[in-house]
């Protein structure tokens, strides 16, 4: 049925804005100055899709003159295009690939596909194999039978690596905080060192003794490996650790412990990031009802510094804010070798101070950092054991490039919850990341 050209007029009006419609619709269309002409173009099929975004009367008079001239013309699928040249779509027309060639597809190229590594680095089986030469290891360990309060750290490892797949060979322009850094600009992934993820250790639920055992072996075994030729300073593997609770601290430090104390023997500095102090005396926290509860993600500091782990004087708690059962706690950490930095005194010092501070604390000793993702503000992340007035994702990388020069021996983040079914789990992983990023980072530039 056909309307009249009046009723269409009215149509046009309302719904067209001033534009003019396509010709499939109309035969007749207004103009803003309310003559009415007749579109005596051909449709396209660009024009049945797209021609009421753009067929304006004068793009319908340009193509209405290159019509009449022969220089446009239609195809047999209504598409316009130019008679005396290749049209786009022929120009780009893509000629497949026999269906024998793979080439394009043998190696994986989406940031979000293919089988998930940290930061996409070849995976490799390296509690066997051990002379494959290997300068940074990666390795997970899912186990979360020491936390007091949220469970879901198990599943950390995974988190990590899930929120790492956005980093790869490329160049932040953050990355050190001057341009006098050497990590300027440092593409950490692509200078010569060979980094791996070793995918994680098995830890069996059931048992915390058996599972930490686990833990402690599968360290050993990675940092039995040697160093390739290019790494300067370290004949042994570094191992960067992605938890766990805080439980798990006690196994990667004393592998790390083992394998890279110095002469003097004073263990390791030990820079403990952390909202809560992790040295509690087991006879307050967790022990007193059996032996077995003594050790847990509260205490596994005490234990590191009582074996002779934890270099006295020269080890710093950062971040921390969460109460003390009693005044009992604050001496007893003492004793047990550590400084203290809160997390209000970042507002007082500046990140770069903090970062200053660490670095005089530790001084050329070697040191292990431990990274609790608690020490982020409990609004940023899910934790075992979340709270307020923490720091933001930027002061905690300033504070880390600060820490250019350190001599890193090892290193892990922990207490990263990423449960199935959880809210956030996303953010969490991805600020985890961010933060092992960052440790590589620096273990990468010691070697420069
Ligand atoms: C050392 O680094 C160079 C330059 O990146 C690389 O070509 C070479 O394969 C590396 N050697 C080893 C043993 O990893
Ligand atoms: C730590 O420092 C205090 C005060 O400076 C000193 O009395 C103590 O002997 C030091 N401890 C060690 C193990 O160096
Ligand atoms: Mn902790």
């Amino acid at each position: 049925m056909k309307f009249q050209a009046s009723v269409l007029l009215l149509l046009v009006a309302n719904l067209t804005n001033g534009h003019i419609l396509p010709q499939q619709y109309l035969e007749l269309v207004e103009t803003p100055d309310n003559t009415v002409i007749e579109a005596n173009i051909p449709n396209s099929l660009m024009d049945t899709v797209f021609g009421d975004l753009i067929n304006t009367e004068s793009v319908i008079q340009t193509k209405s003159d290159k019509l009449a001239s022969g220089e446009l013309s239609y195809d047999e699928v209504g598409t316009l295009k130019t008679t005396n040249y290749h049209s786009y779509y022929e120009s780009k027309k893509i000629n497949f690939p026999d269906k024998d060639d793979v080439s394009d597809i043998v190696s994986d190229t989406n940031l979000y596909s293919g089988i998930v590594s940290f930061a996409h680095l070849p995976i490799k089986q390296c509690f066997e194999n051990l002379d494959e030469e290997i300068d940074i290891a990666i390795v997970g360990a899912p186990f979360d039978s020491g936390v007091s309060y949220t469970p879901g750290t198990r599943f950390g490892p995974n988190g990590i690596r899930q929120g790492s797949r956005r980093l790869f060979g490329g160049i932040s322009p953050i990355r050190g905080n001057s341009k006098d850094s050497k990590l300027y600009r440092l593409p950490i992934y692509n200078t010569g060192l060979k980094l791996v993820d070793c995918g994680d250790v098995p830890m069996i639920p059931f048992d915390a003794r058996v599972a930490l055992d686990q833990l402690y072996r599968g360290q050993h075994a990675i940092h039995k490996h040697k160093t390739s030729s290019n790494s300067t300073n370290f004949d042994r593997t570094r191992v960067v650790t992605l938890g766990g609770d805080h439980t798990v601290s006690l196994m990667n430090i004393k592998s790390a412990y083992e394998t890279f104390k110095n002469s003097n023997d004073d263990g390791l500095a030990i820079i403990h990031f952390d909202s809560h102090i992790d040295t509690w005396d087991p006879k307050v926290l967790g022990g007193g009802i059996t032996e077995y509860a003594s050790l847990n993600h509260g205490t596994f500091l005490h234990y590191a510094a009582e074996a002779g782990y934890v270099s006295h004087n020269h080890s710093v708690h950062v971040g921390i804010r969460a109460p003390y059962i009693s005044d009992y706690d604050e001496k007893h950490d003492k004793e047990c070798g550590f400084q203290t930095i809160t997390s209000k005194d970042v507002d007082t010092l500046t990140p770069r101070g903090v970062g200053r501070k660490i670095k005089e604390i530790v001084g050329d000793r070697p040191v292990y950092l431990t990274f609790d993702l608690d020490t982020f503000d409990a609004g940023m992340i899910n934790s075992g054991t979340l709270e307020a007035g923490g720091l933001n994702s930027r002061e905690i990388m300033t504070i880390l490039d600060e820490l250019e020069g350190i001599k890193l021996v090892g290193c892990d983040i922990v207490e990263v919850s990423t449960p199935p079914n959880s809210i956030g789990n996303d953010i969490t992983g991805l600020l985890a990341a961010q933060v092992i990023d960052e440790l590589i980072g620096l273990m990468v530039v010691s070697e420069l």
